[in-house]
């Protein structure tokens, strides 16, 4: 397959002024007609034959103004339908099609989930509903009549708003749907079935009345209110933050099982994957709970950045995907904790986005070539994409920020916009030169920060060294200075912040914290009136996404987690020594030598147990060991997986050995009686709690095993019923055995409670871990054609079990190959996607790396893959 380049980008030669679909529906031959107002481009160059994007239909009729076209008078090829003689004027196109959503388990077009019928169009899945220009940059009204039978369709649903329906003969009805907004096709939807409708209503800043509704399958009603809760929330929260309008009468949601993705921000009527609609506290987790808020939010917001606001081409997938990411990121942290939301933001970014920078999969938050665009819905488009923004914003300043994104959204509404359009905006509110900034979405890789402090008694001045550096990336060995926001402060001996005078500035500055912009290879920074060697705190609020590295121990980790007024980097003090702690351990045993059993951080950490004054949400952070796989990047080299996992068991148990009366005290205070609620609030008590016990089972013994199935048997919830399983899977004894069967027997016929019954085996470190995966992939209740279940058993062993997954002899690379080459004919996106999760192997010693390569390759030679999943493999391997 050739790939495609954004330097070979052209303006369509073709626009569509508006399209009347007619869609028939039925489950294996659904007819569509559509009727297409289509004129030559004037930006464009002319004489170029209308050419439109189609794959996987039959082609019944193509007329043009009124007349049948003979097959003689078209181009119809696998990917495309061309007419030649077509090269100028208005005309009116007609098209008639079939396709069969039964058959369709690759979710993306027209499909069915659980018999009801729905669509999936980004990025390029209405090619598979008709043919048509399927690019971002061609933007169309939008009428969609839908004809479906009464009794198996009552619900039928499209874009914009209801502006006809009818009973029909035959037991058929209608209902016709107009989208008054041009959008893309990527951004049509249908949706038809028998569905259960939760409604509530919105009324806007400017007096418009917004009813808003929920579909989901009947039954599960009860489950729906956090998320209309969430949706109204959202609505008022883009109005007072960013001062966006809902536009249309009629916002819909629908919640289906079978679903690649999370959700879809379809112009007023949006899908979602069930698992972030569906929430109530005995079948969901304040996690759970957490993910349906911010993903509401995520969706509703894209209303104005990716709706009103799109991209001209896939290329520019983080103008909508980062920004609206850093938008749903902000909404949460004004509904709950900001430096927990911080928190949890940088290890997520740690765990998916840096290996991914750091591996052959890495590209630029702007990736200037792709063969299967599916496969650039990744962390670095979506969580650095939303780094570059929040680092935008610390650059230009809050008020600047805000101002240019009012330039944006008004200059650019109605318009397929680019990275450069936004940049734009923002320089000319900031009146700031950003092409140094701009690098950031060309170059791929994690920078390194080199910091090193010098304290001069004589002058009283901190003199900070900065140096950074970028590693090579596939396809780019050259890497330039970024400009980068570095925020931080200087602490004194009594734990207080001391003011900052920065050497070479006239105003008497005297602010405890400032951010730093560094733009060169290396810079020297020379700060003032500093009465005594401070203790530096850098990287405060996680300002970039950088890798650090200072020339401060054990003694100033200790200081910081103790004193740092920076919850961010306080916590990451915290990190830091216990990595630093672990690599140590892991070295240790491989030497055959006694390992530490790090006496002083166990010390710092009881002191988080008994601070009174932080926040439980934050203390259960702090406690938190750094994982697995985040070690394995950070010794990046020749790691052997059971070294890793024995240190940090090892280092685990000694922290349980060292605190385990005040864990259980803690744990004991913060059980509770109160009913339950989702809020920030109890689900940091929770946390804190579930932290507690995690800790605590780090001993392994018969204590912790039946307080875990004291927890599992009396739990009024499933925050704690799934910290007790998640405690319990990793043990060899009776309770765990007990509690996964009791827990099958509740989760019967809940295909959300049977995924986590999947996913906590899964995840488990005992040593027949495997074994049980393979015989859970042909368990009853497993299926090759959902999504969630597959990410739930494969995805989760893969991605969240690297000491089974990386196994030395290699059987967990070929589980998870042989898995993909199974799932690739029936949803490729999903194979490509799970397929991703080995990107990791390079950092593994020679006998893994050996046997992931040939895992990779054996997949390749075994006969022909999608698109998606060949593109990842090439890559993987190159
Ligand atoms: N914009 C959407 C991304 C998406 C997607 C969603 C569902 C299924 C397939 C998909 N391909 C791309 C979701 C979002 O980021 O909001
Ligand atoms: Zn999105």
């Amino acid at each position: 397959p050739q790939p495609i380049r954004l330097e070979d980008y052209t303006p369509p030669a073709w626009l569509v002024e508006s399209v009347h679909l007619d869609v028939a529906l039925a489950p294996s031959r659904t007819r569509v007609r559509a009727t297409m107002r289509v004129l030559p481009n004037p930006d464009a160059a002319a004489g170029t034959p209308l050419t439109l994007d189609g794959e996987r239909m039959t082609l019944l009729l193509v007329s043009v103004d009124g007349a049948k076209l003979d097959a003689g008078a078209y181009d119809l090829t696998d990917s495309s339908l061309v007419l030649p003689h077509l090269t100028e004027g208005t005309h009116e196109i007609v098209i008639e099609t079939e396709c069969d959503p039964q058959a369709n388990t690759s979710l993306t077009g027209l499909y069915q989930s659980n018999g009801v019928y729905c669509t999936q169009c980004e990025a390029e899945g209405f090619r598979r509903i008709t043919y048509f220009p399927d690019r971002p940059d061609v933007l169309a009204v939008y009428t969609v009549r839908l004809e479906g039978d009464a009794a198996a369709c009552p619900v039928l649903l499209a874009n914009g708003n209801c502006v006809e329906s009818g009973t029909l003969e035959g037991g058929r009805h209608f209902a016709v749907w107009h989208d008054p907004h041009p959008k893309p096709s990527y951004l049509f939807a249908m949706v038809a079935g028998d569905l259960a409708h939760v409604s509530d209503s919105f009324t806007t800043r400017s007096g418009r009345e917004v009813a808003l509704g929920i579909y989901v399958e009947h039954g599960k009603e009860d489950r729906t209110a956090y998320a209309m809760d969430a949706l109204k929330r959202s609505m008022k929260w883009d109005e007072d933050a960013f001062g966006r309008e809902y536009d249309l009468d009629v916002f819909n949601i629908v919640a289906v099982s079978d679903f690649n993705m999370g959700a879809m921000e379809n112009k007023g009527l949006n899908v979602f994957n069930d698992k972030y609609i569906l929430v109530r506290p005995d079948t969901a987790t304040d996690v759970d709970f957490a993910n349906v808020e911010a993903i509401i939010a995520h969706e509703y917001f894209h209303n104005w950045s990716g709706n009103r606001v799109t991209c001209r081409d896939w290329f520019q997938l983080c103008l909508k995907e980062g920004l609206t990411v850093f938008r749903d990121q902000e909404f949460t942290s004004d509904m709950r904790s900001r430096p927990v939301k911080r928190i949890a933001d940088v290890k997520t970014l740690r765990a998916h986005q840096f290996p991914e920078d750091a591996g052959p999969l890495a590209h630029p938050v702007r990736p200037t070539s792709y063969i299967e665009i599916n496969n650039f819905y990744t962390a670095t488009v979506y969580e650095k994409g939303a780094e570059v923004v929040r680092m935008l914003k610390a650059i230009v300043g809050e008020d600047a920020f805000c101002a240019g994104m009012d330039i944006y959204f008004s200059r650019n509404d109605g318009r397929a916009a680019t990275v450069e359009d936004f940049l734009d905006a923002m320089a000319e509110a900031s009146g700031r030169d950003l092409s140094q900034f701009k690098r950031w979405y060309d170059q791929a890789g994690t920078p390194d920060l080199v910091v090193s402090g010098r304290y001069s008694p004589l002058d009283e001045t901190y003199e900070l060294t900065v140096a950074q550096s970028t590693a090579p990336t596939p396809g780019q060995s050259q890497k330039a200075p970024l400009h980068i926001p570095l925020t931080m402060g200087l602490i004194g001996t009594d734990g207080e912040d001391l003011g900052l005078y920065l050497a070479g500035e006239t105003s008497e500055d005297g602010a405890t914290e400032r951010t730093l912009e560094l733009t060169q290879h290396e810079q020297v920074f020379t700060f003032e009136k500093v009465p005594s060697p401070p203790v530096l705190s850098l990287l405060r609020g996680f300002s970039a996404p950088v890798k650090l590295t200072t020339n401060g121990g054990e003694k100033d980790w200790l200081f910081r987690m103790a004193h740092d007024s920076d919850p961010c980097a306080r916590w990451e003090a915290g990190q830091t020594y216990a990595r630093e702690l672990l690599v140590a351990v892991t070295r240790a045993i491989a030497a055959g030598e006694k390992p530490r059993r790090g006496t002083r951080y166990a010390d710092a950490l009881r002191n988080v147990l008994t601070d009174d004054s932080l926040e439980p949400a934050f203390a259960a952070m702090m406690l938190d060991l750094p994982g697995e796989a985040e070690l394995a990047q950070h010794i990046g080299q020749d790691v052997d997986a059971d070294a890793v996992h024995a240190a940090r068991s090892h280092l685990h148990k000694a922290v349980a050995d060292q605190l385990g009366d005040l864990l259980l005290d803690r744990y004991a205070q913060l059980q509770s009686n109160a009913a339950y609620s989702p809020d920030a609030d109890q689900a940091g008590r929770r946390a804190l709690k579930n932290a507690c016990l995690r800790v605590y089972a780090g001993l392994g013994n018969e204590n912790a095993a039946r307080l875990a199935a004291t927890q599992f048997a009396s739990a009024n919830n499933m925050t704690d019923t799934e910290a007790a399983l998640a405690t319990l899977t990793h043990m060899a004894r009776d309770e765990r055995q007990a509690a996964f069967d009791s827990f099958y027997e509740r989760a019967s016929g809940d295909p959300l409670l049977l995924d986590k019954w999947f996913s906590l085996q899964a995840m488990s470190s005992r040593e027949d871990t495997l074994a049980r995966a393979m015989e859970l992939a042909k368990h009853k209740d497993f299926s090759l054609t959902r999504p969630n279940t597959v990410r739930a058993l494969v995805g989760v062993f893969a991605g969240a079990n690297p000491v089974r997954f990386h196994a030395a002899d290699g059987s967990g690379y070929r589980f998870l190959t042989a898995f993909v080459r199974e799932l690739d004919p029936i949803n490729p996106q999903v194979a490509a996607r799970l397929l991703g999760t080995l990107k990791t192997w390079r950092v593994y010693d020679a006998p893994r790396r050996d046997a992931a390569r040939q895992a990779v390759s054996d997949l390749l030679s075994a006969g022909k893959l999608s698109e998606d999943t060949y593109e990842i493999a090439t890559r993987m391997i190159a």
